[in-house]
């Protein structure tokens, strides 16, 4: 006699797009069973005999997928920057702003002006518009505070938007965003500070899960990003980088000899740097909100990461400057539209690959026994759907750790 399977939950009556390996994977007619916060089954509901399940929902209808996880924002921030996005209609470039002291700078003032209730206030607003659109996990980076009392006030208020919000939230100290103006003309003193007094602090108060830097002409150099880099690698941080988004610097391969779990941005990426980081295993965040807001036109070099079989990812990369993008759906539209990537690539892109670029790949981005059941059903006929539609509302039911929620 089989062993009789003990549920706390069963959901069936959908098709499910299991994104196992980054790809599709269908199973239809399937069904989920849900043990302990996590996937205990999950295959064709009429192969499930021999079970009990404390609850039964059917969900009549719909393709069900693991539920979506945003690798890169910048949710937590003060005031917002529509005025700049003016400018910026008007012909004045990013770069020129942020070179008399708009762009990031005004970001960080008012992020610094802010209590952590009042930051706490608007991230809340921009998080449920993520969840509103399949977000189950996501990743907020620092980076508006650029002082370790700021920053420290940042990374806490993105950790306790997760209280109570079946939501899962990875920190990351993005302290390299920007020269704060207090340090002008001295940006090797600025990495002095951030290493030998903000990092250490962070790793001791375990408040950040990763650590970031923007490697740009506007941002620091690949030198700089080195030295910060090999702190953070000391204290036992994993490291991520923000590269070749505006010009190509080698912080990419800089990073993937970091063994970096992700590089963001690569519009400018060369071969070399494809070459490096398909080997140290680091996944490629392409975020197209970015290029759009920017009207970039050098696109990242999808063909030659699609060839050496690097993981691509898809983020939102929220952000007041260049992406004020809240639909993670969205931004697999305008990366299938703008980059050229399949629907089944621009899913695993916020799932399967998009796991690995915060570390989770051993519990998250995908639907197999033994994840953490995280899934979303969604009102389409076919999962590709998913990357066709420009916003509306397309999830039925969004379960968290084995916990429905409609929010
Ligand atoms: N790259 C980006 O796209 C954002 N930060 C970064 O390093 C922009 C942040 C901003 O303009 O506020
Ligand atoms: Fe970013």
């Amino acid at each position: 006699m089989n062993h009789c399977l003990e549920l706390d939950s069963l959901w069936y009556g959908f098709h499910c797009a299991t994104m196992t390996n980054g790809r599709y994977n269908n199973i239809y007619d399937a069904a989920i069973g849900v043990k302990d916060q996590r996937i205990c089954w999950i295959g064709k509901h009429a192969d499930l005999t021999n079970y009990v399940a404390r609850e039964e929902f059917d969900l009549q209808g719909g393709w069900v997928t693991p539920g979506l996880i945003d690798c890169h924002t910048h949710l937590v921030f003060g005031g917002n920057r529509a005025s700049e996005f003016e400018q910026r209609l008007n012909g004045i470039s990013y770069q020129q702003i942020a070179a008399k002291g708009g762009g990031i700078a005004s970001s960080v003032k008012a992020t610094r002006e802010e209590s952590p209730e009042q930051l706490l206030i608007s991230a809340k607003r921009r998080l449920a518009a993520l969840m509103k659109d399949g977000v189950t996990t996501l990743e907020i980076k620092s980076g508006y505070g650029l002082s370790l009392e700021h920053e420290l006030k940042m990374l806490q208020v993105a950790r306790s938007l997760a209280d109570n919000a079946q939501v899962e939230i990875k920190t990351t100290c993005l302290a390299a965003h920007a020269l704060p103006a207090e340090y002008a003309g001295q940006s090797d003193q600025y990495i002095d500070y951030l290493c030998e007094q903000v990092l250490p602090e962070i790793a001791r108060l375990k408040i950040a899960d990763a650590v970031d830097a923007f490697c740009e002409g506007i941002g620091f150099s690949p030198a700089q990003v080195e030295r910060y880099f090999a702190v953070a690698q000391s204290l036992g941080l994993p490291v991520k980088l923000h590269a070749e988004q505006l010009s190509a610097l080698g912080g990419t391969t800089l990073a993937s000899r970091y063994q970096a779990l992700s590089v963001d941005h690569l519009e400018y990426a060369t071969e070399q740097d494809v070459i490096a980081i398909a080997t140290s295993g680091t996944v490629a965040v392409l975020l197209p909100g970015a290029f759009y807001v920017l009207r970039e036109t050098q696109k990242p070099p999808i063909d030659l990461l699609r060839k050496l079989k690097v993981p691509m990812a898809i983020a939102t990369d929220a952000n007041p400057g260049t992406s004020p993008a809240l639909s993670l759906r969205l931004m697999m539209n305008m990366a299938c539209t703008l980059f050229a990537l399949t629907p089944e690539e621009a899913l695993a892109g916020t799932t399967y690959h998009a796991a690995k670029a915060l570390g989770l790949q051993q519990t998250h981005g995908e639907l197999s026994v033994g994840k953490v059941a995280d899934f979303v059903c969604w009102e389409v006929d076919s999962p590709g759907e998913l990357s066709y539609w420009l916003g509306g509302d397309l999830m039925k039911i969004r379960v968290k750790a084995g916990e429905a929620s409609n929010v």
